[in-house]
């Protein structure tokens, strides 16, 4: 038995494409997880970034955002720690909450679950609002809505819905 379950994945440092194939080719070679089915990728500008006196306090570049549906078998929390583990392994440092990194994945869906701990909030508490991230899931989510509203009428109220782009300049691997 596995759960349906769907990720995002961001980067906005170094060499954002890469990022992004290696995040889904460790993904894909993990076990308890398969990849089935890979979103476009999306140039998206930086949104709730931490500021300083009106000013951004880090210094944002655009962000690379995807999403990926997945068949896990693995707990809502060990699948947590593995995401964790790729960050790692890709070099995210954690200096600054919500500043630039190589690689963010964060769990949005988990099958039908909603979780609320100190570590883990499933579905993704501001996935909602975030047009850099439902843009993306639109395109792996099999049904044309989500938790009763179309994918639309949703990415129509976030504030972001104007700064999503495809971006085309670099192939992501294939499932
Ligand atoms: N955590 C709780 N729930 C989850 C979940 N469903 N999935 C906890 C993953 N992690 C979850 O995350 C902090 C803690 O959240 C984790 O230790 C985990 O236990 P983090 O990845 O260490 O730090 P973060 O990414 O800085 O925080 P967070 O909360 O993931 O940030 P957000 O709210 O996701 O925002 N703008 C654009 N255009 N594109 C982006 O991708 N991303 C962010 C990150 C902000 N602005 C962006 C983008
Ligand atoms: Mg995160």
């Amino acid at each position: 038995m596995y759960n349906d379950v769907f990720i995002a994945l961001g980067s906005n440092l170094g060499s954002r494409e890469e990022y992004l194939s290696k995040a889904l080719a460790m993904l894909a070679d993990a076990d308890g997880v398969s990849i089935s089915a890979v979103s476009g990728i999306y140039e998206t500008a930086p949104v709730g970034m931490p500021m300083e006196a009106g000013v951004p306090a880090v210094e944002q570049g655009a962000f690379l955002n995807m999403a990926c549906r997945l068949e896990v078998t693995l707990s809502p929390f060990s699948l947590l720690d593995l995401l964790q583990d790729i960050e790692n392994r890709l070099g995210r440092k954690r200096i600054v909450r919500w500043g630039p990194r190589t690689i963010d994945l964060d769990i949005l869906l988990y099958g039908n679950l909603t979780i609320q701990t100190e570590t883990l909030t499933i579905p993704h508490p501001r996935m909602f609002e975030r047009a850099f991230v439902l843009t993306p899931l639109r395109d792996v989510y099999p049904q044309a809505e989500i938790e009763g509203r179309g994918f639309a009428e949703r990415i129509a109220r976030c504030a972001d819905k104007d700064d999503i782009k495809r971006y085309t300049g670099g192939v992501i691997a294939p499932i």
